[in-house]
C-alpha cells in the first residue's frame, strides 16, 4: 500500500542456514547466494561495479522456454544473471547480463532518463537524512515533537510530480508518522502537512514544505497482544496433524503434489514466481502455464490535496517486493506440515542476504470436492478436496499482502491475495471531516484508495501455441426459436490481436476468457482449454487523463493479451519510478500484434476497491481477492474421479 520499510522487526536472516546443493540447479532456479556473490565478483573485476554502485536487482536472466524445454539432458542453457545497477555519481542506470558459466559480462547498456526502484537501503538512508534536516526538525517542533528519532519517515515514489526545479534528479517525497513510544502504532499519528523532498542520489533533503500545523491525533491504535486486552481465552486447540507426513515432495525448487508439478522461483522485483506448471495426466506431463507472477501493484489514493494526491505507490515497480518478503513462522502464518523455501537476494551494496522461510508450501483440507447421493439404493459417494498452497507474505510499509497460489485435484489453479496490515491515515484538524476518507479514530481518517494488481501469466496450455476467446452467455431473443423465452447460448469471440484483447470483466453475462490450444484435441474432438474466471474486481476512479492513469494504464483493462516477448515483463514498464507514463502494456500493444496461435502472455488486472471501515482499524482483518484458472475440455471428464474416498 505504500513504500518499503526495511527496518521492520523481522526474524534474523541466517547466513548459516543449510543451502541447496549447487549440482541440483535447474535452469529456472533463482540465483543462489554463491551465484549472487559470483555475479558481484564478475561485475567488480570487469569494472562494471564500483564502491558507490547501488545494486537494484540481481536476478536470474531467465532462459527462453524453448531453450529450457529443448535442452539436452545434462546440458542446460548457460546460467545468466540480469543486473540493474545505479551510479549515484552520474545518475546513470546500467543493465547487464552476466554469464555465470563463462564468468563474463555478456551485455551491458546504459540508460539515462530512467530511475530504477528505490532500494530498502535508500529508504532507510532517506529517513536518516530527513530526520537530521533542520527545517524538518523545526516543523516537528511546531507540532510538539522534540525527538526526530521518534518519527517514522517513509520515502514515497514521486511519480509524475517531480518539481520542475529538480527535473532529471532521483527524487522521492516523504510521509511521516510519530511514535509516542517504542512498539506503538505510528500510523495513529500522521505528521500532517510536513513533508520533505529528497534527492536519493545525493541522499540530501532538497526541500521541506510545511503546509501548516494540524495537531497530532491523540489516539493510540494499538494492536499488539500485550497492549490490547483482555484477550479471548475461549478457543480450544485446533491441530492439523499429518502423521504419515505430507503428500507432496520438494526436490530442489520443484514441488510435486498429486498430479501437479511446479517450480518455485523468486525474484527481487516480483517476489514469489511460479514456473513451468504441469499436470500429469495418464503418464503425460501436460503444461498449463509456463510462468506466473504478480508483476505490478499500484495503490491510487483518493485525496486530491497535494502532496496527498501524489500518493500512488507502485509497490512492485517502484520498490520491489522480494526484499520485503516476510520470514514465515510456523503455526502463525501457516498451519500444518510445512516445507519452507528460502529466498536469496543482494542488498544495494551487493552483499548477499537470505530470507529464511520466505515461501511456504503445504496442503490444506478444502472442504467438499464432489458428492452424489443415490436415493434408490441409499448410497453416497463423496470426496474431500485437498489443495496445495504455495504462498508468501510481504510487508510494504503499513500494509501486508499475502499471496497464495492454490492447486486443486480437479485441475483448478487459484490465485488469491489477502490484504491486511495497517491502513494509510491522514490527520484531521479537530472536528474536521474529509470527504476522501473514513473517520476511524478521533481526528484521524483512513484515505479511500484502490489496490490494482497485475498478474502476468505466460500460458502454455498443452504446448506453447495458444489462442484466447472471450465467452459471454447471451439470451436468445424471444421468437419461434425461443417460444417460452428461457433460451440462452454462449458466444465465443476470438481475441485475435492485442487491441481486440483489451477487455473488461462482465459478471452479469458470465464472461470469462478461454485460453485454447487449437492443436490439441480432447476425446470429444474439441480443442483443449483453460479458462480465466474473474473474481471480485474494480475499475479505477481516477480520471482517464490523470497522471496515475497514464502511469498505470494497465488498471484500465482487466485483461490484456500480448504475444510473448522476453523483454516485456512489467505492465507499467521496466522503470515506473518517476516515469510520466505510457510505458509497458499501452506502448507494446500499440503495434496491435496478432495474439492467435502463438506463445501468449495474459495480463490480468485484479482491483480491490477499499472504502475503509472503522473495523479495518487499527489493523485490518484480511480482505480477499483473486481469480481462478479452470480446465475446460482439457480433460474428457472430471479429473478428480480417481480421488480415493477418505474415512476419518
Ligand atoms: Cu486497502
Amino acid at each position: 500500500m505504500s513504500p518499503a520499510r526495511p527496518e521492520r522487526p523481522q526474524e534474523p536472516r541466517h547466513p548459516q542456514e543449510p543451502r541447496q546443493p549447487q549440482e541440483s540447479r535447474h535452469p529456472l532456479d533463482p540465483l543462489s547466494r554463491e551465484e549472487l556473490r559470483q555475479v558481484m565478483r564478475i561485475l567488480r573485476r570487469t569494472g562494471h561495479a564500483g564502491p558507490a554502485t547501488r545494486v537494484v536487482d540481481v536476478s536470474l536472466h531467465e532462459p527462453l522456454m524453448q531453450d529450457v524445454l529443448a535442452a539436452p539432458p545434462g546440458r542446460p542453457p548457460e546460467r545468466q544473471a540480469f543486473v540493474v545497477a545505479f551510479e549515484p555519481g552520474d545518475g546513470v542506470t546500467r543493465e547487464a547480463v552476466v554469464g555465470l558459466d563463462s564468468g563474463q559480462v555478456r551485455s551491458w547498456r546504459e540508460l539515462t532518463g530512467v530511475q530504477p526502484a528505490i532500494s530498502p537501503e535508500e529508504f532507510a538512508e532517506c529517513e536518516i537524512a530527513v530526520r537530521a534536516d533542520p527545517l524538518f526538525q523545526e516543523g516537528l517542533r511546531k507540532r510538539g515533537i522534540g525527538d526526530p528519532g521518534r518519527v517514522l519517515v517513509e520515502a514515497w515514489g514521486i511519480g509524475a510530480f517531480t518539481p520542475q526545479e529538480f527535473a532529471g534528479r532521483r527524487i522521492a517525497w516523504t510521509l511521516s508518522f510519530y511514535r509516542a513510544e517504542p512498539g506503538d502504532n505510528p500510523y495513529a499519528r500522521p505528521v500532517e502537512g510536513l513533508f520533505a523532498i529528497v534527492d536519493l542520489a545525493a541522499m540530501q533533503v532538497v526541500r521541506v514544505d510545511d503546509l501548516g500545523v494540524t495537531p497530532l491525533a491523540a489516539g493510540r491504535g494499538d494492536y499488539r497482544s500485550d497492549r490490547v486486552g483482555p484477550l479471548r481465552d475461549d478457543l480450544a486447540p485446533l491441530l492439523v496433524r499429518q502423521p504419515e507426513g505430507v503428500s507432496f515432495t520438494v526436490s530442489g525448487r520443484e514441488v510435486a503434489w498429486q498430479r501437479w508439478r511446479v517450480r518455485v522461483g523468486f525474484s527481487p522485483r516480483e517476489g514469489l514466481v511460479l514456473h513451468d506448471i504441469r499436470y500429469l495426466d495418464a503418464g503425460r506431463e501436460r503444461p498449463v502455464c509456463y510462468r506466473a507472477s504478480f508483476a505490478e501493484l499500484v495503490i491510487p489514493y483518493a485525496d486530491p490535496r497535494p502532496p496527498r494526491s501524489w500518493a500512488n505507490a507502485f509497490d512492485i515497480g517502484e520498490y520491489g517486493i522480494g526484499p520485503l518478503t516476510n520470514s514465515l513462522a510456523l503455526g502463525c502464518d501457516c498451519l500444518g506440515e510445512i516445507r519452507y523455501l528460502d529466498a536469496d537476494l543482494c542488498d544495494s551494496a551487493g552483499q548477499g542476504l537470505t530470507i529464511p522461510r520466505a515461501i511456504c508450501v503445504h496442503e490444506e483440507d478444502s472442504g467438499l470436492l464432489w458428492k452424489h447421493y443415490d436415493a434408490q439404493d441409499d448410497h453416497a459417494e463423496v470426496r474431500r478436496a485437498r489443495r496445495l498452497a504455495i504462498s508468501s507474505i510481504i510487508t510494504v510499509g503499513n500494509y501486508e499482502y499475502a499471496f497464495y497460489w492454490y492447486f486443486y485435484q480437479d485441475g483448478t489453479i487459484e490465485a488469491e491475495v489477502r490484504l491486511t496490515g495497517v491502513m494509510l491515515t491522514s490527520g484531521l484538524m479537530p472536528g474536521a471531516e474529509s470527504p476522501y476518507g473514513t473517520p476511524i479514530a478521533k481526528d484521524l481518517s483512513a484515505i479511500y484508495h484502490q489496490h490494482f494488481f497485475c498478474v502476468r501469466l505466460h500460458m502454455a496450455v498443452d504446448g506453447p501455441r495458444n489462442s484466447v476467446y472471450e465467452v459471454d452467455a447471451v439470451p436468445v431473443p424471444a421468437g419461434p426459436a425461443n417460444p417460452y423465452g428461457n433460451a440462452f447460448v454462449t458466444r465465443r469471440r476470438l481475441l485475435g490481436t492485442e487491441q481486440q484483447a483489451q477487455r473488461l470483466i462482465d459478471p452479469m453475462n458470465g464472461r470469462h476468457w478461454l485460453v485454447v490450444n487449437p492443436h490439441s484435441l480432447n476425446g470429444l474432438g474439441d480443442p483443449v482449454a483453460y479458462k480465466l474466471v474473474p473474481g471480485g474486481n474494480a475499475l479505477p476512479f481516477a480520471q482517464p487523463d490523470a497522471p496515475i492513469t497514464r502511469r498505470a494504464a494497465f488498471m484500465t483493462r482487466h485483461l490484456w493479451v500480448t504475444p510473448f516477448h522476453p523483454r516485456e515483463r512489467y505492465p507499467a514498464g521496466d522503470y515506473p519510478n518517476q516515469h510520466p507514463g505510457g510505458a509497458g502494456l499501452p506502448e507494446w500493444t500499440k503495434a496491435d500484434r496478432p495474439t492467435q496461435d502463438t506463445s501468449l502472455v495474459l495480463w490480468y488486472t485484479l482491483g480491490s476497491h477499499h472504502i475503509p471501515r472503522p473495523e479495518d482499524w487499527p489493523v485490518m482483518p484480511a480482505e480477499r481477492i483473486g481469480f481462478t484458472l479452470k480446465p475446460v475440455g482439457f480433460f474428457d471428464r472430471n479429473p478428480a474421479l480417481d480421488v480415493s474416498p477418505t474415512s476419518n
